[in-house]
């Protein structure tokens, strides 16, 4: 069972920037799902998507792993000889918290998790890649460069589920989809300062893009195929097919 995220449920004097540390780790399983519209459709998906895309003796890569939910997905869903899966994230408290998930589930084929900047890792011989949800913390210059590592390090045949908050171009409907937003997590139970609190810590960490730069991005770095595949509000994935 995980635990209620109560991090921003009373006053505080000073909103730092959002970071993945301990606290976070500790309610994120909850915080995500109560945050997140479509984020428990979006990962069973991802489930169906692996078992469709990826190919033996090849890598499947979950970027900005968090706790470890798409790995074990993926875990549950492939049944394919010869594969690897490198679960990688940058904070301490995931990494550590997804190594005991993943290794509690028992897995089928090998499972590296690893601490690590995706900005610093290898990709390579990879038939499935899951950004799910860590592009938008990515410095937005670094995220054309990250995406043709990606496409490179990719098989053909490869894919990438790419999933985002999006912005919007036209203001009307940015502040209605951010309403809507708020409304959902108001539906779950956050309060009127959780969410005014957590959007100032977030505000300049998680830098979300239109659903046309996303798509333009993935078409310039090389990916023949991209679908829109999901989308809940301001809540989006992507499938890209080298
Ligand atoms: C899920 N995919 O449950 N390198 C490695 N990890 C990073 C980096 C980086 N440069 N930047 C951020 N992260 C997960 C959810 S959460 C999404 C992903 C959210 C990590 C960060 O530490 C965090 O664990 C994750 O990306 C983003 O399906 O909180 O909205």
């Amino acid at each position: 069972m995980s635990t209620q995220d109560q991090i921003y449920s009373t006053p505080k004097e000073r909103i730092s920037d959002f970071v993945f540390d301990d606290n976070v780790a500790q309610v994120f399983e909850d915080m995500i799902s109560r945050s997140a519209p479509g984020y428990s459709t979006i990962v069973s998906h991802i489930g169906v998507m692996a078992r469709h895309y990826v190919q033996p003796d090849t890598r499947i890569y979950d970027l900005g792993c968090s706790l470890g939910a798409c790995s074990l997905v993926v875990n549950q869903m492939v049944d394919v000889e010869g594969c690897e899966l490198i679960a990688v994230d940058n904070s301490e408290a995931m990494v550590a918290r997804c190594s005991d998930n993943l290794e509690k589930a028992g897995h089928r084929f090998p499972v590296k998790v690893q601490q690590a900047d995706i900005l610093d890792l290898k990709i390579e011989n990879a038939s499935l890649v899951v950004l799910n949800f860590t592009l938008q913390f990515i410095e937005k210059d670094l995220r054309e460069s990250l995406l043709k590592k990606i496409y490179d390090g990719l098989v053909p045949g490869g894919a990438l589920v790419l999933s985002e908050k999006l912005a919007f171009s036209q203001s009307g409907e940015n502040d209605l989809m951010i309403t809507l937003h708020h409304d959902f997590k108001r539906a779950n139970g956050y309060s009127d300062l959780e969410i005014a609190q957590k959007r100032a810590a977030i505000e300049n960490v998680l830098v979300p893009e239109s659903n046309g730069e996303h798509i333009c991005r993935l078409e310039k770095v090389g990916f023949s195929h991209v679908y829109s595949w999901f989308r809940c509000l301001n809540f989006a994935s992507f499938l890209a097919v080298k």
